[in-house]
């Protein structure tokens, strides 16, 4: 439909106001807001991170279209409320103690909030009881850990140590991201999987939560 096609495109041109605009249309269409989701904000999110990934765009184009899926995302939530879009599960992110980039978490936050799961973001500096303490109340079993800095990487076996400790595994799982880490370094501290990228975030969570698509 060629409304959710410019909405998807609004996304790629990180035009908040366009995107604003579509959903807005698509919502006085009477569109489902599953579907204005999908072919709309999801769709235009899978080409610019598709694109980001081939090193065809860059950081600040990202953030655009991140600033435009939450344009359109702002104006649909009441309306997937109101229809009970179903939640695929929850999953709780925050950037780790001592460390205060978040730009990469809310990507990945974003990603995961347009492939359906409810998104707990703690933001920044986030102590590992913290962690523990709001998946557990939340009842959400993933929860996702940011970390920028060699100095703030080592907080995360604390959190896998903190779940592990709680009796809470293999209930709750721990995934891991962030620029200086890596696959070994995941395994090392015994989180259940590293993922390079808002994308790979989203088809890990899927998988371990068993959401088909
Ligand atoms: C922007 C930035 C800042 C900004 C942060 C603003 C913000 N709101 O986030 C500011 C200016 C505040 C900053 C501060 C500092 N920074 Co800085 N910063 C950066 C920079 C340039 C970009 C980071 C970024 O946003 N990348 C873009 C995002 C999209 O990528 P990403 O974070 O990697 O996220 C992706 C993946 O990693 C993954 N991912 C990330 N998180 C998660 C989480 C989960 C659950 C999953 C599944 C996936 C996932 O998916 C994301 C999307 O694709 C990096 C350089 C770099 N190459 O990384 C330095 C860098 C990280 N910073 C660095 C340093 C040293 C600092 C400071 C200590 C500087 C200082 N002396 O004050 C402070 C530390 C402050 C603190 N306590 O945290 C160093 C770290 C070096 C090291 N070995 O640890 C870097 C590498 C720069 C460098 N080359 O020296 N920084």
């Amino acid at each position: 439909m060629k409304l959710l096609e410019e909405l998807a495109q609004s996304l790629e041109r990180g035009d908040s106001q366009a995107a604003a605009d579509s959903t807005r249309g698509a919502i006085e269409l009477g569109l489902p807001a599953q579907r204005i989701l999908d072919d709309g904000l999801i769709a235009g999110m899978a080409v610019v991170g598709r694109r980001f990934k081939a090193h065809e765009i860059f950081l600040p184009d990202v953030l655009l279209a991140a600033k435009a899926m939450y344009a359109g995302l702002a104006l649909l939530k009441p309306l997937m409320i109101e229809q009970a879009v179903a939640t695929q599960g929850k999953v709780v992110i925050g950037t780790v103690q001592g460390d205060l980039h978040d730009i990469g978490k809310n990507l990945v936050g974003i990603m995961l909030e347009g492939a359906g799961f409810e998104v707990l973001d703690l933001g920044t500096d986030v102590a590992p009881e913290t962690f523990v303490d709001t998946a557990v109340r939340e009842g959400a079993r993933i929860i996702g850990l940011s970390a920028l800095l060699t100095t703030t990487m080592p907080v995360m076996r604390k959190v896998v140590e903190a779940v592990e400790k709680r009796g809470l595994r293999p209930e709750i799982r721990v995934i891991v991201g962030g620029a200086p880490l890596s696959a070994a370094y995941a395994a090392e501290i015994g989180a259940s999987a590293y993922c390079f990228d808002g994308i790979s975030a989203v088809e890990t969570v899927r998988e371990m939560l068993g959401v088909e698509r």
